[in-house]
């Protein structure tokens, strides 16, 4: 599609406003895409081939990206690197694992330059299941979708809004706001229904294709429940050797939030698009939504997600 075509369409695009900023949402193959963002999701869905050997992380933004990122950069790179020269001591796990459409596709003048990349590939996106390229999805390239519960992912966007607003010197919009239109579907990649029963449903379909982890679950027993998984699913399963050496537990270290949140690198500077990166690292914890929301809110959002979610045998522990 060309500029003014995409211009064109994004005058067409249902529209609704945004949490922070000037840019605006508009209503894309059925979810919420961030004005800005819609060349680097067109741009990335015509072009990118996806490989074999790929491990696409996916979630909706807040959901414990930034956690997936630095695990599975550590578990696939374990052999290359040791604990003191390790690249997540020095680089933000967002740069060592760009996300597509947000990062790589959005130079209108220039596609990146992914063949050179050395296999596994990580990468990543915050697209939707059904919009993904259709390579992602017909290649043998695995796809790791990490979520949360919807009452901690609002909060921790709310958040997210409140720094970006602050820096943009916009007022920032007050949570009962971000809260009616969260419930509505509107935010970055919603609806959160939407986002997670796709994964969530070809997770069931294809379970060699799609591991889908949330959050809580990484919480409570990152070790020798989720790692060893995850580590298995991107093709990387732990040795007995390296289980009894703690080789599990390194890594859990190493990526944990107390680690990356104190690391030099993660405390200044910006990633591509003025985020700044220490704004990734707030709390990490789960149940922090119960400090923001009223009785009220929590009411009509928990009805809500349970609606939503209804036998699809996928719930959240959180609520
Ligand atoms: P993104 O979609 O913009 O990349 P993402 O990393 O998914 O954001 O979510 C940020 C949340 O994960 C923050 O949650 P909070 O606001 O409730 O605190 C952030 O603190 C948390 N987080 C970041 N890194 C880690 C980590 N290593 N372990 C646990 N939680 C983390």
């Amino acid at each position: 599609m060309e500029a003014d075509q995409e211009e064109e369409l994004l005058q067409t695009l249902p529209r609704e406003r945004n949490w922070y900023g000037t840019s605006y949402l508009c209503h894309f193959q059925g979810f919420w895409c961030p004005s800005w963002a819609i060349h680097g999701v067109i741009s990335f869905q015509k072009h990118f081939q996806a490989r074999d050997t790929d491990l696409i992380l996916t979630s909706v933004p807040k959901s414990g990206t930034t956690w997936s990122k630095a695990l599975a950069f550590a578990i696939v790179n374990r052999t290359r690197y040791g604990l003191e020269d390790n690249p997540l001591l020095t680089v933000n796990p967002h740069e060592l694992v760009p996300f597509m459409e947000l990062n790589l596709y959005v130079n209108k003048n220039r596609l990146p330059n992914l063949e050179d990349r050395s296999d596994p590939r990580i990468l990543s996106t915050h697209l939707p299941y059904p919009s993904l390229p259709v390579s992602i999805i017909d290649s043998g390239c695995r796809v790791v979708y990490v979520c949360r519960n919807p009452f901690d992912q609002l909060i921790s966007h709310w958040h997210f809004s409140l720094k970006r607003a602050q820096e943009d010197v916009d007022p920032p919009l007050p949570l009962e706001e971000c809260f009616d239109l969260y419930c509505k579907g509107v935010h970055s990649f919603g609806p959160f229904w939407d986002h997670v029963l796709g994964y969530w449903k070809a997770s069931l379909e294809k379970p060699n294709k799609v591991l889908f982890l949330k959050y809580e679950d990484l919480k409570e027993d990152v070790n020798f429940g989720q790692l060893l998984k995850l580590a298995k699913f991107l093709g990387f399963p732990f040795s007995a050797e390296e289980e009894r050496d703690g080789v599990i537990e390194q890594i859990s270290s190493l990526c944990s939030f107390e680690n990356l949140k104190d690391l030099q690198v993660n405390k200044t500077g910006e990633l591509a698009g003025g985020f700044k990166k220490s704004s990734h690292f707030r709390k990490g914890v789960v149940g922090d939504w119960a400090n923001y929301l009223t009785p009220s809110m929590v009411k009509r959002l928990k009805d809500l997600v349970e609606e939503k979610l209804a036998g699809s045998g996928l719930s959240f522990k959180a609520f």
